[in-house]
């Protein structure tokens, strides 16, 4: 989230699209009611269901899965065409007024520079024309026709109304007052939320799902102000912290790049990684990127980390490809992987295609499974009939189960989708043989070095030379931990004047201090000041809040800095007046910035010095004009990649961009995608209240409140079909079959899309062989393998099935 679960309730309009909060996050979700409540705002929920958020909603319109960025598009145009934006806003913190390079263009679904055969794109075209001075060109009045906002008109004018009811089966009417009541936030005065999660996300163009709404919260002026933002609902408990803490292939903790094999030096890795001004005057963050990365290092590597050696840069692995979750299994599925370890993860049930994951499990030499319970994962050899078709002879996986505590029986700090880390203590201990997961991890390593240390082996420094300063080197603490991650001196630090500031072995008070000498050690810069010498802040329990929006900024601590709202300079004008005084998170006094929130700003940055707000980008504003994405600067729709309708309506005669035409998909994955003609149906996945994923079903009270699986379908298919609610159905996808019960319902819409009639088959996802819930077949056995362009997020929520009466 840019903002924060209590902030919700500062807002006058809340968006519920591409998710379900209702359900999906019971608690954070009283924020919308005390919206509703307090400021008296409306409640919008866009679904393909009429889910639990939709029930409580004041208005509600239909969707069909996967068609959202048409319906976002359009109402970009909307906005645009009635001028509902906030004019002064997008002149000051957006890169609208910003020239694109002439030979960019748009044509038959591609932007400029595509490689059919790489699926992928070359860049050149997607660039700001750059003056004489070093910097990007602008023209203020936004007349120039190759400025953003005028590429921006072109490109979303092809959205009109009709269009995007004909591709999303959201009714026209119901499309034009969702548009009316999002253009009313366009007053400086006025703001909306937007709450989303899977719904975006899990699409092969999940990524720009959520950008095209960045856009309009842009258009609209809502970025940085309170009851504005782009609001990620996450999912697991501590989802934010390993995102936060980047435990991907491609990431390194503070969302820093894993080096990549092209940059074999720390030089080389740093120049590359560390941007350069846009815009004259302006400051950007990413520019300590090295003093983040060296912190690292020697957190890292300790004292075996030093200039000479680049700080201990060759022993970090290079990138040699893609490490997502798909490519993981695909690696596994060609025989390329010898052993998984699987840590509170059980990829059976919740992994795309479930044959090609068991088939990927079956050729390994072994399986660790680090888990409380005993999994669908940890037991995918074994034969359950129709639920689990194996035959254990033909698999020699050997499985380890390491039996691991329950989050609830560690100590530690979650961190919520709003940003705030906040600590935690064990409720009890773990039962019998169970350890924590630092126990087992500690245990891993401090075993795996004796061996390296005693019989060598091949890279031994990655394990030899790291630092483990821990008292009990088998079990690191959390406080030990946190302690690191948040970061401190190694030597003194003295500021300009020579004074000692933070003194050898000190907690730093927060990522500023960090230096690219060696002289200061941080697990994580934007964690950085959550554990300072005040002690453990994410511990703190004060719930003041003297401004009453919520800004509790002694309640835990939010990353970075304990900022609560992302971008809050952008709620003033460019003189650094409030747009909203009656929602000031921030101002400018005159001498400095303050006011509600830690300002996302220099303090000292007088508004005349015009350091943009943006200060993440070289160009210091937000872009509408995003060259950073994989498959395009402007959003487009494009199908799912099995679509009901064998073609992309807005490009019926390129069969090439049908689908997202920057999207990776593997060899033997393309060619089980279904087809509209044999799977007439979108099916789309989703969760319960009363389960949580995989695991619930272990539990006989959630068993008793949701026992067993079922498939939801509207009472006209149900007819069509001659299914009654109660019957066993099978779904079939081009990927296998699942049975479970009907419930036949009013819920789901039906729509017209395209010209034609087009069904919706809900299914959830929580069900499987392990458990106390009737033994069901997983969900999973009918997605496909594809995931989104950017992040590679698979495309769970938009795929084809055929149904019948089992
Ligand atoms: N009780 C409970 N709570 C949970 C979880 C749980 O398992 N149980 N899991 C947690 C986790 S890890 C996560 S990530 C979150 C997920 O939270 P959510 O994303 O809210 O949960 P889902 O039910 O998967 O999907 C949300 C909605 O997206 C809709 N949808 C599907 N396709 C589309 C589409 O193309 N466009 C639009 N606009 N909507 C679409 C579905 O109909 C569904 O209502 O929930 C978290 N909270
Ligand atoms: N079709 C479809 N598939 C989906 C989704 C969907 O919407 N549709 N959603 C996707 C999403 S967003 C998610 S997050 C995944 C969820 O997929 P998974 O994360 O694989 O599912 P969980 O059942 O939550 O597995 C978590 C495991 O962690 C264990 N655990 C709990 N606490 C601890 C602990 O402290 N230590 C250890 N070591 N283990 C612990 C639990 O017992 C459980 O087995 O599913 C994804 N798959
Ligand atoms: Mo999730």
């Amino acid at each position: 989230m840019t903002n924060h679960w209590v902030d919700i309730k500062n807002a006058d309009l809340v968006l519920i699209m591409g998710g379900n909060a209702a359900e999906a996050h019971i608690c954070g979700f009283k924020w919308v009611q005390e919206a509703k409540e307090g400021r008296k705002a409306r409640l919008v929920v866009v679904d393909p269901r009429f889910t639990r958020s939709a029930a409580v909603s004041d208005y509600y319109a239909p969707i069909r899965a996967g068609s959202d960025i048409a319906f976002l598009s359009g109402l970009i145009h909307y906005l645009l065409e009635h001028d509902k934006i906030q004019h002064e806003y997008v002149k000051a913190h957006t890169n609208a007024p910003f020239l694109i390079d002439p030979a960019f263009g748009f044509e038959n679904g591609l932007f400029t520079g595509y490689n059919a055969e790489k699926r992928n794109y070359d860049k050149a075209s997607w660039r700001y024309q750059m003056g004489e001075d070093g910097f990007a060109r602008v023209d203020p009045t936004l007349q120039d026709p190759n400025c953003v906002f005028q590429l921006m008109k072109k490109h979303f004018s092809r959205y009109n109304a009709d269009v995007v009811s004909s591709i999303t089966g959201t009714p026209k009417d119901a499309f034009l007052k969702v548009c009316e009541m999002v253009a009313e936030c366009s007053a400086s005065d006025r703001t909306m939320t937007i709450l989303y999660a899977l719904g975006w996300t899990q699409h092969s163009v999940g990524s720009q799902n959520i950008r095209t709404m960045a856009m309009i919260q842009l258009l609209l002026g809502n970025m940085g102000m309170a009851g504005g933002g782009i609001n990620a609902l996450r999912g697991h408990a501590n989802v934010q912290g390993i995102t936060d803490m980047c435990l991907f292939g491609d990431s390194l903790p503070g969302y820093m790049h894993s080096p990549t094999e092209d940059e074999a030096t720390l030089d080389a890795f740093l120049t590359k990684r560390t941007p350069r001004m846009l815009r004259p005057g302006q400051m950007n963050y990413w520019s300590n990127y090295s003093k983040f990365f060296v912190s690292l290092m020697k957190a890292f590597y300790g004292p075996n980390a030093t200039a000479d050696n680049n700080f201990g840069y060759d022993w970090l692995p290079k990138m040699d490809g893609a490490y997502d979750v798909l490519a993981l299994f695909e690696r596994m599925h060609q025989g390329r992987m010898n052993g998984f370890v699987c840590q509170g993860f059980n990829p059976l049930a919740s992994v795309s295609n479930k044959a090609k994951v068991s088939s990927a499990l079956s050729k390994l030499k072994y399986l660790v499974v680090m888990d409380p319970l005993a999994t669908d994962t940890s037991e995918f050899w074994k034969d359950y009939g129709e639920l689990n078709k194996v035959d254990p002879t033909q698999i020699q996986t050997e499985v380890f189960r390491l039996p691991a505590a329950l989050f609830a029986e560690h100590e530690g700090s979650f961190t919520n989708s709003g940003r705030v880390i906040q600590w935690h203590w064990k409720a009890a201990d773990g039962p019998g043989e169970t350890r924590e997961d630092t126990a087992i991890m500690g245990e891993l390593f401090t075993r795996l070095r004796t061996l390296y240390a005693t019989e060598g082996g091949a890279n031994p420094e990655p394990i030899l030379k790291l630092h483990w300063p821990y008292r009990i080197p088998s079990h690191p603490s959390s406080q030990e931990l946190a302690r690191e991650i948040s970061g401190y001196a190694i030597s003194d630090l003295a500021d300009a004047s020579g004074t000692v500031t933070v003194k050898a072995g000190e907690q730093v008070a927060g990522f500023g201090v960090l230096r690219n000498d060696g002289s200061t050690a941080c697990g994580n810069w934007l964690y950085s000041g959550m554990w300072s010498q005040a002690g453990n802040l994410t511990a703190r329990r004060d719930n003041s809040d003297p401004s009453g929006l919520g800004q509790t900024l002694n309640w835990g601590y939010a990353w970075p800095a304990n900022r609560r709202i992302l971008y809050n300079r952008a709620s003033c004008d460019a003189s650094g007046k409030p747009w909203d005084p009656a929602r000031t998170v921030i101002k400018w006094n005159g001498k400095a910035w303050g006011g509600n929130d830690v300002p996302d700003m220099r303090p000292n940055a007088a508004p005349e010095e015009g350091v943009g707000a943006f200060i993440m980008t070289g160009e210091g504003v937000a872009r509408l004009f995003a060259p950073g994405m994989v498959e395009g600067p402007f959003p487009e729709h494009y199908e799912p990649f099995e679509t009901p309708l064998g073609k992309n309506p807005m490009h019926p005669e390129q069969p090439a961009v049908t689908s997202n035409p920057a999207a990776r998909v593997y060899k033997g994955d393309m060619e089980v995608f279904g087809k509209a003609d044999e799977f007439p149906y979108v099916a789309t996945t989703y969760r319960l209240a009363e389960h949580f994923h995989f695991w619930t079903k272990t539990s006989k009270i959630n068993a008793i409140l949701q026992p067993e699986h079922f498939i939801e379908i509207s009472e006209e298919l149900a007819g069509e079909k001659g299914i009654r609610k109660g019957d066993v159905v099978k779904v079939t996808s081009n990927r296998g079959y699942i049975k479970a019960v009907a419930v036949v319902t009013k819920r789901i819409p039906v729509l017209t899309v395209d010209g034609r009639k087009l069904h919706t088959v809900g299914i959830p996802i929580h069900f499987g062989f392990k458990g106390e819930t009737k033994p069901g077949y997983i969900t999973n056995t009918l997605t496909p393998v594809v995931g989104d362009a950017n992040c590679q997020t698979p495309e769970y929520k938009a795929f084809l099935v055929n149904i019948e009466k089992a």
